[in-house]
């Protein structure tokens, strides 16, 4: 391999916090397998929803709550930050096929008054070892 190209990486990892380099590419090894896992769509995936919200806009808290109660199946835990006099941010953690997840986030995202919401896939770690 190009050495130049090892140096980079070398450094990168390091920067990163990693001792060597054989852990580094497991990880990227194993994030390749997960997003080929997302690609296929098929199966059970494991993740956080993050919203940021302001908690003054009329009945929002509200609706995301409501809404959060009709999908309890998929919602494991939720997590409340009070940011600041008028920010929240919350975030799910969340479970079931991945469809069904990617639509649970992209609703509560869209519902009007949430600022930013971010879906963040994982894997449920049985396919990786
Ligand atoms: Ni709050």
């Amino acid at each position: 391999m190009d050495q130049e190209l090892l140096a980079h990486f070398d450094r990168r990892i390091a920067r990163k916090g990693y001792d060597n380099r054989s852990e580094a590419i497991r990880d990227l090894i194993r994030a390749d397998l997960v997003a080929e896992e997302w690609e296929r769509a098929e199966g059970e995936v494991v993740g956080t929803i993050s919203l940021v919200y302001d908690h003054h806009l009329r009945s929002l808290t509200k609706r995301l709550t409501s809404f959060q109660h009709t999908r309890y199946q998929m919602i494991l835990s939720s997590l409340h930050v009070h940011l600041d006099e008028d920010n929240c941010l919350e975030v799910l953690v969340v479970r079931g096929m991945e469809p069904h997840i990617r639509a649970l986030a992209e609703r509560l995202i869209a519902t009007k008054g949430v600022k930013h919401g971010r879906l963040t896939l994982t894997t449920t770690g049985k396919r990786l070892s």
